[in-house]
């Protein structure tokens, strides 16, 4: 029985329940799901933090492994969980605590649905780790053939990849019955990013989906031999538009909510949205810059596929132009003055910004090295590098999990109904430091041993002494010093996340998201045309996929057997 409460002076009644959700803000179920979302994404992370540290103390010829751990089973966990199960929980997470606050709570039988979802992803998980634990699948996170693991590690993918849809399809459908009651009005901006990510989500692990169930019946040894170069297209052009995923969700906390915590305005929505719909609509065309070494694709399609990657560049420039213009306008309302004096205002003794910040910046160089590496001459230099693992350590590693991590230091109070005291601000702020000191060691010594040819992906070995091989040694202790950093990251991290969530002292936490300027013009009503960006989108698919595919599947390479290489 609910408990009627006259509310004075407004004239209307609200019941205990309605009333007890406002001043609570999230309302106990929705938060419970996010939270459990978090957890799992944080537990992924000290996890492979753990593998990353012994891989990178290997690497510099500190660590040898036990003969029992294999460097490709630790490195496949490390892929699995940074890349897989965190960013994926995360952005679940992040997102439905998101569209719960901005459209008045989660249906019921989205929040179930999302429940579902959750567990088929665990069991997924459980599935695929059993036989990474076993060394019967250390294919690594991107696991194309020919190399095959056990058939269990891919139908625990399969079910991954189905719980993932489960969460999508909610989404689609709480947005959906928001938009029937609001007619006319523009879905709340987090919501319009979350509609971006999801329908990305879907429509990006489609083909990965159909990878998957190609390589089963031969993992399974029902069919002899498969076809790598459709199976490698289909994973990447799943694997490339998953990297615009992190980067979306990251941009949104960048767009909606660090001009809240700087105390600022939005810039300006109508530019935000076409942000949105342009990466949806340009995003899974791009797949093939990272084949640009493989044979078989003409000049043509490559191309095309790389200019396509380029033009993503350019949302991000508006992007990056968007955030200095809050930046300057916010400091410059406070009070600062001069050419660049004005960042002094900034609140960077704040980890809610700090952190975003620092990753924003660090997108300055992690996109310039994508540019480079998208350019054929530039890309032989460096494919199959360390360069490359130095590139994405700065995009995913620092640009998008900073994002993350300054993201938790709001968002796990806001859902557990505590408060984010001075302390753990400050631990934060260290935090920061650590992660971007540890980076900049790690990620500058990959990138500058990569440009010295180690490789990626391989145990150490020193090429039985070779001075080129040996030559590369002083910059892996640099690799192995970052490393240690990063761990102590980690744990402090963790640490951050577990204390806010069950130990930090009760209390109301805002979701912060920043209004629009007062004189905002008006965002035009064809932004919501989700329908014509979805159809947009799936013909430059089309432009981008049909005839390669085509051509591979006519004038098939001969099929490959299995190969278990490890
Ligand atoms: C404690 C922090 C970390 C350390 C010490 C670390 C270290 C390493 C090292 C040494 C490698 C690879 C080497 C090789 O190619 O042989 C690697 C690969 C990789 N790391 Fe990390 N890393 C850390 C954190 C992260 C984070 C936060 C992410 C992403 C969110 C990430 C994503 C990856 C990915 C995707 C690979 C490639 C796996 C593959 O090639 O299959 N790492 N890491
Ligand atoms: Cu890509």
């Amino acid at each position: 029985m609910e408990t009627v409460i006259p509310q004075s002076g407004k004239g209307k009644i609200q019941t205990f329940k309605e009333k007890t959700n406002k001043v609570m803000g999230i309302s106990l179920e929705d938060a419970k799901l996010t939270k459990l979302y978090i957890s799992v994404s944080f537990i992924a992370l000290l996890l492979g933090g753990v593998l990353g540290l012994l891989q990178g103390l290997n690497r510099a010829g500190l660590l040898q492994l036990p003969t029992w751990l294999n460097y490709y089973q630790v490195l496949t966990a490390h892929g699995v969980l940074l890349v897989l199960v965190l960013t994926a929980f995360f952005t679940i997470g992040y997102f439905y605590a998101g569209l719960s606050h901005t459209l008045g709570g989660l249906l019921p039988k989205v929040r179930k649905m999302a429940w579902i979802g959750f567990w088929m992803k665990i069991v997924g998980f459980v599935f695929a780790v059993v036989p990474i634990l076993m060394n019967e699948a250390s294919v690594l996170y991107t696991f194309y053939p020919p190399m095959a693991a056990s058939p269990y590690f891919y139908i625990g993918l399969v079910l991954i990849v189905l719980g993932v849809w489960m969460c999508a399809f909610g989404a689609f459908i709480n947005v959906a019955h928001w938009r029937k009651k609001h007619p006319g009005q523009h879905l709340p901006i987090l919501s319009f990013f979350a509609t971006g990510v999801f329908v990305l989500l879907f429509f990006g692990s489609l083909p990965v989906a159909i990878e998957v169930l190609t390589i089963i019946p031969w993992a399974f040894g029902w069919v002899e031999t498969i076809n790598v170069m459709v199976a490698r297209t289909l994973f990447w052009a799943f694997g490339h538009t998953l990297v615009n995923i992190w980067y979306l969700t990251a941009v949104s906390a960048w767009y909606v909510i660090v001009p809240k915590v700087i105390g600022g305005r939005r810039w300006s929505d109508l530019l935000t949205r076409i942000v949105i719909i342009s990466l949806v609509i340009m995003n899974i065309t791009g797949g093939f810059h990272h084949q640009i070494v493989d044979p078989g694709i003409s000049e043509a399609v490559k191309y095309m596929h790389v200019f396509m990657s380029l033009s993503i560049g350019f949302p991000s420039l508006m992007t990056a132009f968007a955030m200095f213009a809050v930046f300057e306008r916010t400091a410059r309302r406070k009070g600062g003055k001069g050419l660049l004096g004005w960042y002094k205002k900034l609140p960077w003794g704040d980890v809610r910004f700090l952190a975003p910040m620092i990753a924003m910046i660090a997108f300055i160089p992690a996109g310039a090295g994508g540019i480079a590496q998208s350019t054929n001459q530039l890309n032989q230099v460096v494919h199959n590098t360390m360069w490359v693992v130095g590139h994405f350590h700065l995009t995913v590693g620092t640009s998008v999990i900073l994002t993350f991590f300054g993201i938790s230091y709001w968002l796990v109070p806001y859902i557990s109904k505590r408060v984010l005291t001075p302390q753990i601000n400050k631990l934060g702020v260290i935090q920061t430091i650590v992660w971007t000191v540890g980076m900049l060691f790690m990620s500058g010594a990959m990138h500058w041993v990569g440009l010295l040819g180690s490789p990626r992906r391989t145990s150490y070995t020193t090429y039985g002494d070779h001075a080129t091989a040996l030559g590369w040694d002083p910059y892996l202790m640099f690799l192995a010093v970052g490393g240690t950093l990063l761990i102590i990251g980690v744990l402090m991290q963790v640490y951050a996340v577990f204390h806010l969530m069950f130990f930090a002292p009760k209390g109301e936490t805002e979701f912060p998201i920043a209004e629009e300027e007062d004189n905002a013009t008006k965002t035009p009503y064809w932004t919501e045309r989700w329908g014509l960006w979805i159809v947009l989108m799936l013909l430059f698919v089309a432009m981008a996929y049909v005839i390669p595919l085509t051509e591979f599947i006519v004038n098939a390479p001969p099929g490959s057997p299995p190969f278990k290489t490890w």
